[in-house]
């Protein structure tokens, strides 16, 4: 028996499925368990910082909090299989994995709060089960639905903008339909870091919750085939007659993933602009401590989608993982510096390159935390 990974995480939980998901795919042997688990609050809790999922524990006891860390914790020991070699697939890569984690969370919450006619007694049900059967059990399942509902309005699904919500997300919907038409994964016969945090928010919700999966079924049938794909260990392309076990050859970006990436930039990139002022704001009025825990969530910005005024709660854990972007690009030498430059570009999404905060975050006892100035 190979030594076995318990990870925290909940089925209907966005951020959990990320972790699974590579998890299942470089076959590493795991129990999941739920966070109502004695256990969770008992022995791990103490050692994760912070009560998220996913959680996991190693065989040898150790304690990694956060869907990121857990895949890094992987990939720095096993020859980076889910990075591309290549430096425009792995900066796409990293792109596609900050926009899952951070950028879709608007339709996410959309298509799981807002139709509850199709998907109420279904999340009921899992938000019952992950508390533990106590007397308290009901009213903890209601407390803790109203407020992942009221998060939808925090992450910026106000009333007025639902019809906006929709537009982006069945334009990417589409886009990505098109694109999986010539290969399996993102970027070609196998997934990379992008991937796993594309599937974040098309799994548990926008992949699984009724009305959603059925939009999705019905519009992208590829996209879904794709959800159903990084949730098995096989490689499961039968319907890709040519497709190689490796990524796309000569370091190629499809156009089709660069239209994909030109209609999330239109709500990414001036998400992250005005995010990265308000932290700003911040960082100067409060000159936290180098190894000050940074809060996950930062104070309401504004800023404009297709002449829409959104607002939404400015979330630290976007730069987090954004800094990786910002690294890759500011590590490459200038002529590989401007040829970048002009992939960004194409992809719309230059923006984020200035779009920087004036701390860095580093990670410490499993927070993220302000580094020195
Ligand atoms: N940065 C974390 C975020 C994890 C997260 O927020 N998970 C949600 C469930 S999808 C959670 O645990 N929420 C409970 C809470 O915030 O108290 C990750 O990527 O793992």
């Amino acid at each position: 028996m190979p030594p076995v990974h318990t990870l925290y995480a909940m089925t209907h939980s966005l951020y959990s499925g990320r972790a699974r998901c590579y998890l299942i795919k470089h076959g590493i042997a795991f129990r999941e368990l739920s966070t109502g688990h004695e256990s969770f609050k008992a022995d791990v809790l103490p050692r994760a910082g912070l009560p998220t999922i996913p959680t996991l524990v190693t065989p040898e006891g150790e304690v990694i909090r956060d869907g990121a860390a857990i895949i890094e914790h992987f990939e720095a020991t096993s020859g980076r299989p889910s990075r591309p070699p290549g430096l425009r697939q792995q900066m796409v890569s990293a792109l596609l994995d900050v926009i899952g984690a951070e950028g879709l969370l608007r339709p996410a919450m959309h298509y799981r709060w807002n139709f509850p006619e199709e998907n109420l007694s279904f999340l009921r049900h899992h938000f019952f089960y992950s508390q533990r059967d106590t007397p308290a059990r009901p009213e903890k399942t209601d407390a803790f639905m109203d407020r992942m509902r009221h998060a939808a309005w925090l992450f910026g699904v106000q009333d007025d903008v639902r019809d906006l919500v929709e537009s982006l997300y069945t334009e990417f919907l589409e886009a990505l339909e098109r694109h999986f038409e010539g290969s399996p994964y993102l970027l070609g016969g196998r997934p990379c870091i992008g991937d796993f945090g594309l599937i974040a928010p098309l799994y548990a919700h926008l992949g699984r919750d009724p009305y959603p999966l059925r939009l999705m079924q019905k519009r992208a049938v590829r996209v879904h085939r794709w959800v159903e794909r990084m949730n098995r260990a096989d490689q499961d392309a039968p319907e890709y007659y040519d497709a190689t076990p490796d990524f796309l050859t000569a370091d190629e970006v499809p156009d089709t993933l660069i239209a994909v990436l030109r209609i999330l930039s239109e709500d990414f990139v001036p998400e992250t602009a005005a995010a990265a002022t308000a932290i700003n704001t911040w960082l100067a009025e409060n000159e936290p401590e180098p190894g000050q825990p940074a809060e996950r969530q930062m104070g309401m910005c504004t800023f404009e989608i297709r002449d829409r005024k959104v607002k939404a709660i400015a979330q630290s854990y976007r730069f987090y993982l954004l800094q990786r972007v910002h690294d890759l690009y500011d590590g490459l030498e200038a002529e590989s510096q401007s040829a970048m430059a002009a992939l960004l570009a194409d992809c719309k999404m230059t923006g984020l390159l200035t779009s920087r905060l004036d701390r860095r975050l580093g990670r410490e006892k499993n927070r993220e935390v302000w580094l020195h100035p």
